[in-house]
């Protein structure tokens, strides 16, 4: 309701400025739609988890339809690796569902010599599996596939394959595009089509690339469980930025991922949207109108008035340990909504008797400094929009007192 004009001068100017503040409050966790208290995690599980899983669906990454997509798995290539520390595989994954096919190039590098299946380490790529590494066996495929648009090696730094092996992770990769081009008109080369198909779910609420991708992960799982080397029980989901914002909608709806991992995922990532710096809803809506649904627009310079926020994501993942990391020069993403995010998810942690965030103040810790202490993890690393070694000895460091 808006103030009477004679309710307004007489209200005293801290009232307002208590207003404001409230106004910048994200939606309660902890209450359900008819305004009951959460006070369990049976609570939690029963009534406001489904809530919330229900509202980031319709309202921001899209209603997946049950469509079972029929999938083969082919080997396309194996071969030893990284120095002789692993086994390097290839794996074609084609889905098919409403006579139409898609595929997905899987590249994973095994540690050898492991006594017992091994923990995996998962991650969609930007630019095709051959730009995540300069090893020549590394095929050049998928959708972004093009040598000239991405070289072979071009992102290695982004893949540190032969830390992770060395510390006993297998670690394996998809291109994103191969489940959605990550452009404008990549609709129809995307496997959304053919999981639409007479679905009846209407145009609003649908899946759009990060959706699509989210589900490309859970088509990624599906086909480790087939390899009895991986141990699909310690799976660690981690995606940057856009793929952050990704990995975290996975996590949120496969409840195979045992630990998940945001880095840098900014804005419909980590990132609080209300007070957020940089990519706003509006800005990101406008630059990718094809990552969320429709229905994420009715928000654009609205996110004083969503019914959620990005802390309800990050609860989602919960009971499950995750790990938010942001770098200090990432204005765009936003190091300090994402941070509070990750404090404020930390009530439902506590419903299971978990521990939150370790870091509870106001402002942002130091740089390079983690917080791993608890189920919800945080670091801010120096420097910019990346990811990087530092990133992932972290994360590994993190998931190792689950998975060891
Ligand atoms: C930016 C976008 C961010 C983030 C980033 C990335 O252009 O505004 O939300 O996703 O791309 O994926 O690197």
């Amino acid at each position: 309701m808006i103030p009477s004009l004679k309710t307004l001068i007489t209200i005293p100017a801290a009232a307002l400025l208590c207003a404001a503040a409230a106004a910048q409050t994200p939606p309660a966790l902890l209450h359900t739609e008819n305004g009951r208290p959460v006070r369990s995690a049976r609570q939690w599980e029963r009534q406001r988890r489904p809530e919330i899983l229900r509202m980031l669906s319709t309202e921001v990454y899209g209603v997946a339809p049950d469509t079972r997509a029929e999938a083969r798995y082919e080997t396309i290539e194996e071969g030893i690796a990284l120095g002789g520390t692993a086994t390097r595989r290839q794996v074609r994954i084609t889905l098919r569902a409403a006579g139409m096919e898609r595929s997905a190039d899987m590249l994973l590098y095994i540690p050898v010599g492991a006594e017992e299946p091994v923990p995996v380490i998962f991650g969609l790529n930007f630019n095709g599996n051959h730009a995540t590494t300069s090893d020549p066996a590394v095929i050049v495929a998928g959708k972004s596939g093009s040598p000239e648009r991405a070289p072979r090696g071009g992102n290695a730094r982004r893949w540190p394959y032969a830390e992770a092996v060395a510390r006993g992770y297998a670690v394996a990769t998809i291109c994103k595009d191969d489940f959605y081009p990550d452009r404008r008109d990549g609709y129809e080369q995307s496997v959304l089509p053919m999981l639409y198909a007479g679905s009846g779910i209407p145009d609003s609420v649908r899946m759009k690339a990060v959706g699509a991708w989210s589900w490309g992960i859970s088509r990624a799982i599906d086909c480790l469980e087939t390899m009895p080397e991986i141990d699909t029980r310690r799976i660690m989901v981690i995606g940057h930025s856009r793929l952050g914002k990704t990995s975290l909608w996975a996590a949120a709806t496969d409840r195979r991922i045992a630990v998940a991992v945001s880095n840098d995922s900014g804005s419909t990532g980590a990132a609080l949207a209300r007070g957020k710096q940089g990519e706003t809803v509006e800005k990101i809506n406008a630059s990718f109108p094809y990552w969320f649904t429709d229905n994420y627009k009715r928000y654009n310079g609205r996110e004083e008035q969503m019914p959620f926020d990005q802390h309800m994501l990050l609860a989602l993942v919960a009971p499950r340990p995750l790990y938010v990391a942001s770098a200090s020069r990432d204005d765009w993403a936003d190091p300090r909504n994402e941070m509070r995010a990750a404090q404020m998810c930390g009530a439902v942690y506590s419903l299971y008797g978990l521990r939150p965030l370790t870091w509870q103040e106001d402002g942002l810790p130091a740089v390079n400094t983690p917080f791993i202490g608890g189920d919800v993890a945080y670091h801010l690393r120096e420097g910019g929009h990346d990811i990087v070694l530092y990133d992932w000895e972290r994360f590994m460091d993190f998931a190792d007192k689950y998975f060891r």
